[in-house]
């Protein structure tokens, strides 16, 4: 891990805030409940080195990623708690991940006859069966596919059913219909095993902090690790209150004083209204600060300040009420003051959800760990 940056634009991640909402969640649960720490997608882009060590020593009991090659590089991180791969791995890979004891998903019985010709004799892939109930994504869709899939597993000699599970598409909206028929249907297709596998989930955050019967006995804890709501619709129905992990901050890079009517930018959208101060900060949409963006408001001095004209590929431009010199600080998302702005203001701001604002912002950001207001590391991807 590289310590250095050559940019004065990065990403702060408070990992206590990380350590204290997978702690009250933990605090939470029933004992018996086995939390797993969603990490996927560089730990829903606040790193996953970082986040999933945070998590683990808050409390959460296993891993979970989407790919193969994010097991894989926990594994080569020196990760030795359990790790779910949530998505397709592919049966020709099955060894690799039994080399790894990495927990692969499994919803075809096709995929389990190629898995178990391509494991060697005396491997274990350790394999948790998908249940689609409503989701439409991924997994066995009745009872009948998932008894015939325990069957397959039983008798293979070199695959162990360690978990069974299904993922809710509305557990996060006010309206149940869909969750409640979801719920059911995982029930009956549990109900069809013969032995219960030691990990039974169903929760994603949205279901395990709202419903305690989705808990089974193990849950996929994902965005509210990150001090997120899982939609706006439930945000005040929270059990515990979270602390948003995640803060953006660049320096000015350049001032000048435009006359009326000068534009800037590219396509000239904006021109000012009588003499102004416009300042450059180096982050553009490469960066995942969208185009969009163009309107949004930034925080300098821990003041409110648009940004104008159109958001470029690495610089976007913002209207200062006054001259402040090179090298101040602005705050896009995060606290300055007594100001906040929140991931998800610039998610309605970009007419998406917190979880896409996080993930898109871009690897060549470093990231800045605090822990007790102070820098413990820096990463930086690029060099
Ligand atoms: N389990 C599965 C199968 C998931 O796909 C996800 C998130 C989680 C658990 C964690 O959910 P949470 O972050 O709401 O707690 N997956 C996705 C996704 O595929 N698109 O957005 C979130």
């Amino acid at each position: 891990m590289i310590s250095a940056f050559y940019r004065d634009t990065w990403i702060e991640i408070n990992l206590d805030a990380i350590y204290d909402n997978v702690h009250s969640m933990r605090q939470y649960l029933r004992d018996d409940v086995k939390l797993g720490a969603v990490v996927k997608a560089n730990g829903y882009g606040h790193g996953v080195i970082e986040v999933a060590e945070t998590a683990l020593k808050a409390g959460a009991d296993f891993l979970v990623v989407a790919i193969l090659d994010e097991a894989i590089q926990l594994r080569q991180a020196g990760f030795q708690s359990p790790i779910l791969v949530l998505g397709v791995v592919r049966s020709s890979d099955a060894a690799v991940a039994a080399q790894h004891n990495i927990s692969v998903t499994v919803f075809q019985h096709e995929w389990l006859e190629s898995a178990i010709n391509h494991l060697p004799e005396g491997a274990k892939l350790s394999v948790h069966i998908k249940c689609d109930t409503g989701m439409g994504r991924l997994g066995f869709r009745n009872a009948e596919q998932v008894k015939k899939a325990e069957e397959i597993i039983k008798n293979s000699g070199v695959l162990s059913l360690t978990g069974i599970f299904t993922h809710f598409a509305t557990a996060d909206e006010l309206d149940n219909t869909l969750f409640q028929k979801q719920y059911a249907r995982f029930t009956e297709m549990v109900s069809a095993l013969s032995e219960r596998p030691s990990l039974v989930h169903s929760g994603n955050s949205a279901a395990s902090l709202r419903f305690e019967d989705t808990w089974f006995n193990a849950v996929r804890f994902g965005i509210s690790m990150y001090g997120l709501s899982p939609s706006m619709e439930i945000k005040e129905c929270l059990p515990f209150p979270l602390k948003e992990a995640l803060s953006l901050h660049t320096k000015i890079s350049h001032v000048k004083q435009i006359e009326k009517n000068e534009t800037v930018s590219y396509g000239a959208t904006y021109k000012a209204q009588e003499e102004e101060w416009i300042a450059t900060i180096p982050i553009g949409y490469a960066d995942g600060w969208l185009r969009k963006l163009q309107g949004q408001e930034v925080l300098i001095d821990g003041k409110r300040m648009p940004i104008v004209g159109r958001v470029c590929m690495d610089q976007c431009m913002v209207k200062l009420p006054s001259f402040y010199p090179v090298g101040t600080e602005v705050t896009l998302i995060g606290v300055d003051g007594t100001e906040l702005i929140s991931v998800d203001e610039i998610a309605a701001k970009l007419e998406t959800i917190n979880y896409e604002v996080i993930c898109i912002l871009g690897r060549r950001i470093p990231r800045k760990y605090m822990k007790a207001g102070q820098v413990c590391s820096v990463h930086n991807d690029l060099i």
